[in-house]
């Protein structure tokens, strides 16, 4: 079957499904065009913060299962799994994929699975097999096999759900679904289903529309709940009651690099029937602004006001900042209110970053302090952290509650 593999893309995704397939014994050549993330593989370092990933990866380089490398080498099979960003009209940037599939093309012999992992628009596989076949006019595309495999693992839990969750092979052909299975089911203990390619690509966007269209529902209800004075938290709890509905929870927006990306790559491939996708995304990426409207409006009357801003993080206890809505809240609001002091809170890191650093009126400042002295306070992530906070500590205050965590 399979007994060697090339991962190219060594990131969150890739550096596990190489290590994890070095664990069941396959030779894996991991491939990055990042020289220090190389060296770090190849050294038993892993570049990000991941449970139990350093393990595997120290094993699989000790045992000679998984070496580093900036260029590919012949496999049987090779696995994709680069960026897929969007540009500025919010269509897929393939650029990543074009280029690691040009990397391989000349270690092609004919007979190889090309897999591609990343996030992607439908159509983006038959474009990657495109992009061989123009290297490689000497191959037919009966010689090769392309699949499509979109990864679903939350980070913090990657290496527990690469081995359990089902996942969706989707292949050009028949038989490039079922060796991309074969290949798969080395690590993977969850359900495999097979499909073609273009169904595989659009299953994991609409996985992360669905969720976004839900979130644009429960917050517009939040901004419709305002302007109607009724408490947006009590009417979905109320509402929820019902056996068929299940509505999500408001917040200050969208963050994370999946939920707010994916489905602009479904827009882009069919902007006039994806209606709802669109107006969710914008829904969602209109709420940031909303929440700063209403942190301005609290501040109207105080001459320099000091404002709590709890949270940071994209979501709650984690320390990833990527795409946070409340950190551009927080940022926006520091800008647009240049004689108040923000006190940002965020108990999971130790400095502030780039984005916040440059800005003489924000100060990173522990929980109590900052509610203590604040005038106003917004909440925005529902951290376990911020639970402690006795609801008396308010009085006084001016509080804009955008997860609804302090609303009694
Ligand atoms: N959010 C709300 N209200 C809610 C739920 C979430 O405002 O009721 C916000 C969060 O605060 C956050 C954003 O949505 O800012 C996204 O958070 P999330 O927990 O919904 O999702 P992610 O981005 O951490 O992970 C998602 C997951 N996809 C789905 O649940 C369909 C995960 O399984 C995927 O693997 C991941 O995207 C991915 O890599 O695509």
């Amino acid at each position: 079957m399979f007994s060697s593999v090339g991962v190219v893309g060594l990131g969150y995704i890739g550096l596990p499904t190489a290590a994890i397939l070095a664990a069941q014994g396959l030779d894996v050549t991991g491939v990055d065009v990042k020289q220090s993330s190389v060296d770090a593989i190849n050294a038993g370092q892993v570049p990000f913060v991941e449970p139990d990933l350093e393990a595997y990866v120290v094993r699989a380089v000790n045992e000679g299962k998984l070496r580093a490398q900036l260029e590919p080498a012949p496999a049987d099979a090779f696995i994709v799994a680069v960026p897929t960003p969007f540009l500025a009209d919010k269509s897929a940037d393939l650029s990543y994929v074009e280029s690691a599939a040009r990397a391989i093309a000349p270690h092609l012999k004919g007979g190889e699975l090309l897999v591609l992992e990343s996030t992607s628009p439908p159509g983006a596989t038959e474009r990657m097999a495109e992009v061989i076949m123009e290297s490689r006019p000497d191959l037919s595309m009966d010689d090769l096999d392309f699949a499509h495999c979109p990864e679903r693992v939350l980070p913090g839990r990657v290496m527990v759900e690469l081995v359990e969750n089902d996942r969706i092979v989707g292949g050009l052909t028949t038989r490039a679904a079922e060796r991309a299975a074969a290949l798969y089911r080395t690590f993977c203990r969850g359900e495999i289903l097979l499909t073609n390619a273009k169904t595989a690509e659009m299953a994991k966007l609409v996985e992360n529309s669905f969720r976004d269209v839900n979130i644009a529902f429960a917050n517009e209800l939040s901004m419709i709940s305002d302007k109607l004075g009724i408490d947006v938290w009590e009417l979905i709890e109320l509402a929820n009651h019902h056996p068929r509905v299940n509505i999500l929870q408001p917040g200050p927006g969208v963050g994370g690099h999946c939920i707010a990306v994916d489905p602009w790559f479904i827009v882009s491939a069919v902007p006039d029937e994806a209606k709802v996708i669109r107006q969710a995304r914008e829904i969602n990426d209109a709420k940031p602004g909303w929440v700063i409207d209403q942190v301005t409006a609290a501040c109207e009357g105080i001459e320099e006001p000091t404002i709590a801003a709890l949270g940071l993080a994209f979501k709650a206890n984690i320390d990833d900042l990527r795409e946070s809505p409340a950190l551009a809240i927080t940022a926006d609001l520091a800008a647009r209110l240049p004689r108040a002091s923000v006190l940002a809170v965020e108990p999971h890191i130790e400095e502030l970053p780039a984005k916040l650093a440059g800005l003489t009126n924000v100060t990173l400042t522990p929980v109590e302090e900052a509610v203590a002295k604040a005038d106003v306070i917004v909440v925005l992530v529902d951290h376990n952290a911020f639970r402690s906070i006795e609801p008396e500590t308010f009085e006084g205050k001016r509080l804009v509650d955008t997860r609804g965590m302090f609303r009694h």
